[in-house]
């Protein structure tokens, strides 16, 4: 054989190993008769109903985790370990919260069956949960992902809420995503908060224009301003879902009221306004099925794959230590 085709072959057989082995197949019921006749999957979910009942809004804490957990490096728990230039610090992930509530999941999976459950299953299956608790629909998740070893804030290439439609569904469609599916999983935002600094341009000075922004109801101008004052220092939590009713129930309100020009982020606003998304907006607004569809949504999110080689860590927060 000749040289070069010597090392085509040796560069096709690297290529093949390390191809090989990315994809550790994801299954429903992964975890049944992993962890002795322990149900995992009912473990964490009466962890999630405990954990509710005193807080609801772990929902939005969660789906939110889970966004930023999948769209970076897949869904390996990378958004949850500490250190100083590790995801959680980069700018996007301000304000995420929820990591309390894996420790406490992983606390307990640990102490009946150490080594077995991943963080980022326990990401996925509680957020699963907190969906279902918050009147979103039960959908059923696959597990089996490993917990992955990297964690750069450099990594981080979540999109912003400035961002026009064709932007967001670019930066969606790198990852496999759908426009159809990002309107979908945008509905997300049928719960939680925002912050004053993330709108303030659009009550004030949209496109350094000294105005709001038009496509903005002037009554809920003159509601967020009292909210979001001007020269304000204090940084006030304002809810993405503006129907006071549903602010806590994952529905799809979230769509009606941005056809009433009472989106909150800029880029909720313009699903109600660009062509591109329009019309898969207004369909949302009416379905009766939104549930179903963000199910589906949520377990295409949980597909995106971490890098290998990954582990189960033993805490949720670091990479376990080499042996
Ligand atoms: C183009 C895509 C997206 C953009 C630009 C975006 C942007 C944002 C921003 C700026 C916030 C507010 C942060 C703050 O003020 O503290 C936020 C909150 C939130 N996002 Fe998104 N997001 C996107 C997609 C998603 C997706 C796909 C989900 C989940 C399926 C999601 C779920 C949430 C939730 C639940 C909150 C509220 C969190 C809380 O109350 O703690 N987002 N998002
Ligand atoms: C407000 O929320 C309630 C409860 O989820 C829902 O029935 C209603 O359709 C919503 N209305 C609007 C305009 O968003
Ligand atoms: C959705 O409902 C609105 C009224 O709430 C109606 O004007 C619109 O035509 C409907 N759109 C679709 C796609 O069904
Ligand atoms: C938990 C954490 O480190 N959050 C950081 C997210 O990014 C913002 C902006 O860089 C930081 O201020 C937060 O401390």
């Amino acid at each position: 054989m000749s040289r070069g085709g010597r090392l085509a072959l040796a560069l096709g057989l690297v290529l093949s190993t390390l191809a090989a082995p990315c994809f550790a197949a994801l299954q429903v019921g992964y975890y049944k008769n992993k962890c002795g006749l322990v149900d995992v999957e009912s473990v964490v979910s009466t962890i999630m109903a405990s954990r509710f009942a005193k807080d609801p809004s772990i929902v939005a804490a969660l789906l939110r985790l889970q966004f930023h957990d999948c769209f970076v490096m897949g869904c390996d728990a990378s958004i949850l370990i500490d250190g100083t230039s590790a995801e959680k610090t980069a700018g996007p992930n301000f304000s995420v919260r929820g990591y309390d509530i894996i420790d406490a999941v992983k606390a307990v999976v640990e102490a009946i069956c150490p080594g077995v459950v991943s963080c980022a299953d326990i990401i996925v299956m509680a957020t699963r949960d907190a969906v279902a608790l918050a009147k979103g629909g039960k959908y059923s998740v696959q597990s089996g992902r490993l917990d992955g070893k990297v964690s750069l804030a450099q990594n981080v290439n979540l999109p912003g809420s400035s961002m026009t439609v064709s932007q967001a569904a670019a930066a969606f469609a790198q990852k496999g995503f759908t426009i159809s599916d990002m309107v979908v999983l945008l509905g997300g935002h049928t719960v939680g908060v925002t912050h004053c600094s993330f709108i303030q341009d659009r009550l004030y000075n949209f496109n350094g224009l000294g105005k709001p922004d038009p496509t903005m109801d002037p009554k809920l101008v003159a509601a967020l301003r009292l909210r979001c004052p001007k020269f304000s220092t204090v940084n006030n939590p304002v809810n993405l879902d503006q129907n006071a009713s549903s602010a806590l129930i994952v529905d799809n309100s979230f769509y009606k009221q941005i056809f009433l020009r009472r989106g909150i982020l800029q880029i909720d606003q313009e699903l109600a306004v660009d062509k591109l998304s329009k019309s898969l907006a207004m369909t949302l607004a009416n379905a009766t099925d939104f549930s179903a569809q963000f199910g589906r949504a949520m377990v295409k999110l949980g597909t995106l794959q971490g890098r290998l080689p990954g582990e189960v860590r033993k805490s949720c927060r670091a990479v376990n230590k080499p042996r």
